[in-house]
């Protein structure tokens, strides 16, 4: 899946992390920014995964948000081998429930940054919504779409309703 002249990202280490992942392109979907998405294995595509990362910031990628599951290697390898901002996303796994995927890719010793996010659909939300966020410190146009964003959703939480 690819649209034209990508600037963000998005990979994962299977197709079964797709579930979890696809809400960060629905986010990036939503703000209109041109993004790349695709498997791309750490312990199964590794050469694959160097050249992504290799060739990410020529290519005009601006951040890439990596989604893993289990040993989720994929963000921190990702991020030793690119400058680009690497944003790691947690699959929920099947045994340990994620927790196996955040603190293996929120660990990453000093001097290669992985920011990390929740386990599951939040943080591959909040994955794109800081991709974009970024951004925007450079796009004005793009920073009142996040603006607008938030009042949208202080206004949804406003019009809440409770069955009492
Ligand atoms: C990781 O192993 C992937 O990120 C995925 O979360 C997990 C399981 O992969 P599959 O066995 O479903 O392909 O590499």
């Amino acid at each position: 899946m690819n649209s034209s002249t990508p600037v963000v990202g998005v990979v994962m280490g299977s197709s079964s992390d797709w579930d979890v992942m696809q809400n960060a392109v629905s986010v990036l979907k939503e703000f209109g920014i041109p993004f790349e998405a695709q498997v791309v294995s750490a312990h199964r595509m590794p050469d694959e995964m160097f050249d992504y990362a290799e060739t990410a910031r020529s290519r005009g990628i601006r951040a890439i948000i990596a989604g893993a599951g289990g040993a989720a290697h994929l963000p921190g390898m990702i991020a030793a081998k690119t400058i680009v901002p690497v944003f790691g996303v947690p699959v929920p796994s099947r045994y340990l429930r994620g927790e196996d995927s955040l603190l293996s890719i929120v660990q990453m010793p000093k001097g290669i940054p992985v920011a990390t996010f929740a386990i599951g659909e939040a943080g591959a939300a909040n994955a794109a919504l800081s991709a974009i966020a970024m951004l925007a410190t450079t796009d004005e146009t793009l920073a009142e779409k996040l603006e607008a964003f938030r009042v949208k959703q202080t206004q949804a939480a406003r019009d809440m309703t409770l069955p009492v």
